[in-house]
């Protein structure tokens, strides 16, 4: 499917077909450890919300790597003469203005290339960045990062492909080194990927950033039932479920899960299925890994890639000042 505005083309390809939630449910909710992935969250509530994630005081990334940007974008784009970025898991691109205007500073922009599977959001960016820079094209992507990578165009020019936010955080390890396999393989040798990362830390620090006073969080990972009941006519009672986010040590990564408050049968009438949960039975809908460098220079290694440049800010939770 392909859409077209003046300066802005959207190609999809998460056509009417597309049955990947599902599959994913079916297999998820039928396996002895109940796990649904994180792209299932954002649906337009779901952005919604993540918007809001990003402006907690507990969660300190977006401030972080905001600030990282704010240092580094100029001579970033100095180095590579970036005429057209891609950004996967684009989402509402704040951070991304840093880039695109440190671009239009140079004089080098031309293009800019979101992918992301949420269309109402990529779109609504589109137009935003269209107005504010004069004589960008947009060429935007509907699809899953994990699967529809061969739908990124051609390149015209020197490119940069970002991947920000901690996104990669949420793959299982060999679901990312696929994915870092898949990306190494766009790369021309003279392209450069910018990846934002989210860093080992104090635990306290890292539980506070996904269990906020607010409740947002919360309301986000309760989010992906509604999309269930809504995509897949189920039934599951939102407030049957706790939201719960553990800092696992040793896989040096959170772990978020709703969490069943009582015995519960679930019907899912659109893929003909129930789903019995027991009082306390947890199902996994996300992981955010936190690196550390030697950690990131293997994951690299395994991909193909080699860093050659690294760049950190002072992660500052506002409850802590
Ligand atoms: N890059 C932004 C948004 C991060 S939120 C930032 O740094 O703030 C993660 C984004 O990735 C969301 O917009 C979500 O819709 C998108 N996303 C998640 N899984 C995806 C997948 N498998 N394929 C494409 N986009 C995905
Ligand atoms: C999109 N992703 C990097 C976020 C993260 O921090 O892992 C999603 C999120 N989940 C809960 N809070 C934020």
């Amino acid at each position: 499917m392909k859409t077209a505005f003046k300066d802005i083309q959207i190609v999809s390809r998460l056509g009417a077909d597309e049955r990947t939630l599902a599959f994913d449910v079916l297999d998820g909710l039928t396996r002895p450890f109940k796990e649904i992935p994180p792209k299932h969250f954002y649906d337009t509530e779901g952005s919604r919300l993540f918007e809001q994630i990003m402006s907690l005081p507990e969660y300190y990334p977006t401030r972080t790597e905001r600030s990282i940007l704010e240092s580094h974008a100029s001579a970033l784009v100095e180095e590579t003469q970036a005429a057209e970025l891609v950004e996967l898991g684009s989402g509402v691109p704040t951070k991304t203005l840093l880039l695109l205007d440190a671009m239009r500073d140079a004089g080098t922009l031309e293009r800019y290339v979101p992918f992301d599977v949420s269309e109402v959001v990529l779109l609504e960016s589109a137009k935003l960045l269209v107005e504010r820079y004069p004589g960008i094209r947009v060429y935007g992507v509907v699809g899953d990062f994990e699967r529809h990578l061969d739908a990124l165009p051609e390149p015209e020019g020197p490119r940069v492909i970002v991947f920000l936010g901690g996104t990669i955080g949420n793959f299982l390890p060999g679901t990312r080194r696929k994915f870092l396999r898949g990306l190494a393989g766009a790369l021309r040798p003279q392209d450069r990927l910018l990846l934002g990362t989210d860093l080992v830390k104090d635990p306290a620090v890292l539980e506070a950033a996904y269990n906020d006073a607010a409740g947002v969080t919360a309301a986000f990972n309760r989010n992906m039932l509604a999309v269930l009941n809504r995509e897949l006519d189920a039934d599951f009672d939102l407030d049957g479920f706790d939201h719960v986010a553990r800092y696992d040590r040793d896989e040096e990564r959170m772990d978020i899960r709703l969490r069943s408050l009582a015995d519960q049968r679930v019907r899912l009438e659109g893929i003909d299925l129930e789903v019995e949960f027991a009082a306390g039975e947890e199902l996994r809908t996300e992981i955010s890994t936190k690196f550390t460098r030697e950690r990131l220079e293997a994951v690299y290694a395994e991909a193909g890639l080699a860093m050659s440049g690294w760049f950190t800010g002072l992660c500052v939770p506002r409850l802590f000042l």
